[in-house]
């Protein structure tokens, strides 16, 4: 068989979609089946998921990808970090809590303080994030479902265990809870067990490839797929996913995988666990075929995102091409933030939020939306030099192109800038990185791409792609960033 087609159920912060894909040596298309939002939900006790729409929209969209024709096999991803909780019936105990809940402050700082942020630091190789799976189990502790849990399934490993009744841990998922051994690649016994975690609770590790059972006779009946089709494990941590994707020819690269969040950062064959590493905050995750990827997070294209979000609810709202267009005509480095500030990380106003940053480093906030959106996409230029600069200090390795994957790549005063800001080429896409690497690794499950060089060749062959050669004053970038240093 020299072709087939794949179903990617892809789940990202604002909308989920199911994707088709055509693979095959010489061919790689995507067809969207099926697209939902999906609306996180405050409750009393906190921002959740509704894990339940969201199952309920990938059920729908593999019905609209099955009345397409055959399916060779479904693949799930989505963000990384969150979890649900399963009692000893296999029952969900409560819906899953949005990363961008605010319980974790507090729990995080206890752990640190009982383990010791250089030890976590130098076994999982994680960079602290306040939501890091480890403090939310930490926050959850005090909670009344926490005595029935017999089981902690990640997002997709959840959904995937909807669909086929299998439980299984997606690895390189697993190298975003903070409980997983960089170095051994599995599960920290000895995190676990000093956080007084129970082993018991965390499954089996799948690695990308591997067969995650096949779906249920009622997920069959109700989506008209064949019963027995198979669910295969494909790198369920969508960054990991996207960088499957990256349309690098050659092994020199670094790149942003952008979207919500700008993930920017090279790819290594080992882990880099030094004392710099953890001071500089990178983090070492795992990649398919035991690669990892050292990069950090950057806060992205949520800060635009939250500050639309806050001007079409006071009815100020602007299509996004035409605030684009009054941010190329903004004046340049008029205003510059420190994108990752945890203040911007909660939903909510956004404008007074960037307002706030720039007072109390004496700055004047912009005086119109174009000027935020000037603001947001050239320190994100910034952070982007920055945080690649930093990657390739500490990782001894000078990366010659960037790579820009994801929805952000088809922002091409972003990848502009960011070749501007760098001093080097960016190629820019595919946008639908993360889609294209789930299927790409269900391809290769079924014989039809070979490792990860063939993967990558076959995108750089088949997708559109855009160039961006440095332009610009080039010190003005220089000065941009001298200044936001000293801020
Ligand atoms: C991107 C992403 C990041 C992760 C963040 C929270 O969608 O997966 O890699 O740090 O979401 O899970």
């Amino acid at each position: 068989r020299s072709e087939a087609v794949f179903a990617a159920v892809d789940l990202g912060a604002t909308s989920g979609r199911v994707i088709t894909g055509r693979a095959g040596p010489e061919r790689l298309v995507l067809t969207e089946a099926h697209r939902f939002a999906n609306t996180p939900v405050r409750l009393p006790d906190g921002l959740r998921w509704d894990v339940l729409a969201l199952f309920q929209g990938t059920l729908d969209g593999l019905r609209a990808a099955a009345r397409g024709g055959p399916i060779a096999s479904v693949g799930i991803d989505t963000w990384a970090v969150d979890y649900g909780l399963l009692d000893a019936d296999g029952g969900l105990l409560g819906l899953p809590f949005h990363y961008r809940d605010d319980r974790n402050g507090k729990a995080a700082e206890r752990v640190l303080a009982e383990c010791g942020a250089r030890m976590l630091y130098a076994v999982s190789g994680l960079q602290h994030l306040p939501f890091n799976t480890v403090f939310q189990l930490a926050a959850h502790r005090a909670s009344a479902q926490w005595g029935a849990a017999r089981t902690v399934l990640l997002i997709p490993d959840l959904l995937t265990h909807w669909l086929t009744g299998a439980v299984g841990a997606e690895i390189t998922n697993a190298s975003t809870t903070g409980l997983f051994d960089a170095s051994a690649g599995g599960w920290s016994d000895a995190l676990i067990a000093r956080l007084g975690l129970e082993r018991s609770w965390f499954p089996p590790l799948r690695e990308p490839g591997d067969p995650a059972g096949t779906l249920l006779p009622h997920v069959a009946e109700y989506t008209g797929l064949p019963a027995g089709t198979p669910v295969t494990t494909v790198a369920s941590h969508d960054t990991a996913s996207a960088v499957v994707a990256v349309p690098a020819t050659g092994p020199g690269f670094a790149y942003v995988s952008c979207g919500t969040w700008s993930l920017a950062g090279l790819e290594l064959s080992a882990p880099v666990l030094t004392e710099e590493s953890r001071a500089a905050n990178f983090t070492n995750e795992r990649g398919v075929d035991g690669t990892v990827r050292y990069l950090r997070n950057i806060m992205g294209m949520w800060l635009l995102e939250e500050c639309r979000r806050t001007w079409d609810a006071r009815g100020e709202a602007s299509g996004l091409d035409v605030l684009l267009g009054e941010a190329a005509r903004a004046r340049p480095f008029a205003a510059l933030i420190d994108p990752d500030d945890e203040a911007f990380l909660p939903p909510g106003d956004m404008p007074s939020r960037i307002d706030a940053q720039l007072m109390s480093s004496g700055q004047a906030p912009p005086d119109s939306p174009g000027g935020y959106v000037r603001c947001v996409l050239e320190s994100l230029a910034l952070a982007h030099r920055r945080t690649l600069r930093e990657a390739a200090g500490l990782a001894g390795r000078e990366p010659d192109r960037i790579h820009v994957v994801g929805g952000g790549s088809r922002n091409e005063l972003l990848c502009q800038w960011t070749a501007d800001a760098t001093g080097l080429p960016v190629t820019a896409g595919p946008a639908e990185a993360t889609a294209l690497g789930n299927i790409l690794v269900q391809a290769r499950a079924h014989g039809l791409v070979d490792d990860l060089a063939d993967m990558r060749r076959l995108v750089a062959r088949t997708q559109e792609l855009r160039h961006y050669t440095p332009q610009g004053d080039q010190r003005a970038w220089d000065r941009a960033a001298a200044r936001l240093e000293r801020t």
